[in-house]
Parts: structure tokens; sequence; C-alpha cells
């Protein structure tokens, strides 16, 4: 991946779009650290934010950092704050050769490296604004990288027959640290499932979405607002 020092310029950019009363969607994953700890000097500061973890990982280091939060409910429904903008990391960014404005290789990204990206995916798509926050390894003019699908742990084999049938490759996300499988915040499994290069994701992620067993899948298609790329001098600010 990229260098931490890349990562960082990309969060720390994001950070700064932050204002305060803001409802801040906290991201997953190193790059979105970068994010929150820069949240938490600023909230040293006295900037007024609320924060809404996407993650067990992202909520310790919101409490680290002291910054207030709020659960999903709290933040998403008819009578409350809403969300002004999420910050997230992704692990693929389609650049697309047909430029920003196509919206199948516009604002498409592969999630899930940290098998966060259910409720990644309810903060991001929640919120008024979704920044993308990566460094330049992560961009690609097309998806290609494995889709991580979340499962029902019953329904594992059946999904994975039917990501065959939709000529993908499953592969069940052992843990590293711990015997058998990885489990989700939530409690399920995560089939990684390789497509090769995926020139239409809004159809896959439709084919995803409608296999029964699946809880979500990482392609975010059409969510993202824009993305903040660090690069060796500084930050590149691309509208997705
Ligand atoms: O799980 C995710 O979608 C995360 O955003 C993650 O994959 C990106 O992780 P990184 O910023 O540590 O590369």
């Amino acid at each position: 991946g990229g260098s931490d020092a890349m990562k960082r310029r990309a969060g720390e950019s994001a950070a700064a779009a932050v204002t305060d009363g803001d409802v801040v969607g906290l991201g997953t994953g190193s790059t979105a650290a970068h994010a929150i700890r820069r949240l938490g000097d600023r909230v040293d500061a006295g900037l007024d934010i609320r924060g809404v973890p996407t993650s067990f990982a992202s909520r310790e280091l919101a409490v680290e950092e002291a910054i207030p939060c709020l659960d999903l409910p709290e933040a998403v429904g008819p009578d409350a704050r809403g969300i002004d903008l999420a910050i997230d990391g992704a692990d693929q960014v389609a650049t697309g050769s047909e430029g920003a404005d196509n919206p199948v290789s516009g604002g498409a990204l592969i999630k899930g490296g940290g098998a966060a990206h259910a409720r990644e995916k309810l903060v991001d798509a929640a919120a008024d604004r979704f920044l993308v926050v990566a460094d330049p390894s992560k961009e690609s003019p097309r998806l290609d990288r494995s889709v991580p699908v979340e499962v029902l742990p019953a329904g594992r084999t059946a999904v994975a027959a039917a990501i065959r049938e939709a000529d993908g490759e499953p592969t069940l996300r052992r843990a590293e640290r711990k015997d058998g499988p990885v489990v989700t915040d939530n409690g399920n499994l995560v089939l990684d499932c390789a497509f090769g290069a995926i020139d239409a994701p809004a159809a896959l992620a439709a084919t995803l979405s409608e296999i029964p067993g699946v809880v979500e899948h990482g392609l975010f298609v059409g969510l993202a607002d824009e993305v903040h790329v660090g690069t060796e001098s500084g930050v590149r600010i691309d509208e997705a």
C-alpha cells in the first residue's frame, strides 16, 4: 500500500473539511484513522462535532481521541440530525478512462478490506457528503480487486455457489490471529470474490445485492463525492 505520510496527508485533508457543529461519519482503516486523529486534535482545540463510528475499531479510536459519538439511529432518521459528511478509506478507486462524469467509472469504489463495509455503507450513504481518503496505490482505471461480501454464516455455501454462477471466485476470509474465519462486528463471515476487471460495477453490485444470504458487498457505486489523494508532495482532491 501507499506510504503512511501519503495516507496521513489524505486523512488530514478530509478532516480539514469538517466544520463546527458537524456530525461526521468516522470510517475504518489506517487512512481514515489519520482523519480521526486530526479531528481529535481539533476537538481538543474546541471543535464541537459528533462522530458516527463505522466499526468497533473506529469507535475505539474516537473514544481514545475524546470525540463524542452518536449511535446510528441518533444520527440518521426523519427527526435526527443527519450526517453532514463521512470520511472513509477504500481498497480501490476507479479513476475511469472516460473521466469522472461517466456513471460507470466515476465514484466506483471497492471497500471492505477491514471487513467493516456493511456499517460503512450505511454511514457513507447516509452522509450529505462522502469524502474518500486514499493514497495513489488505491487508484486504478478500472476496479479489478476482489469484492468483499459479508454473508450470514449459515448462507456461506449458498452464496459461494451464487458467486460462481456470476463468474466470480469466492474465498472465505481466514483470520490472522484466530483459528478459523474472520467474524465481522455483526457476527457474519466474509467471502472475498474475484471477478477480474469489473467493467460494469453498478450491474455487479445489483447482482450481489440480490443473492440471498448476502448482508452487504464492498462495491460502493455513485456514493462518493470527493476523493482526497495524499501524494509525495501534497494532496489531490478529485470530484468522484
Ligand atoms: O475496510 C475498508 O473499506 C477500509 O476503508 C479499508 O479497506 C481501507 O483501509 P486502509 O485505509 O487501511 O488501506
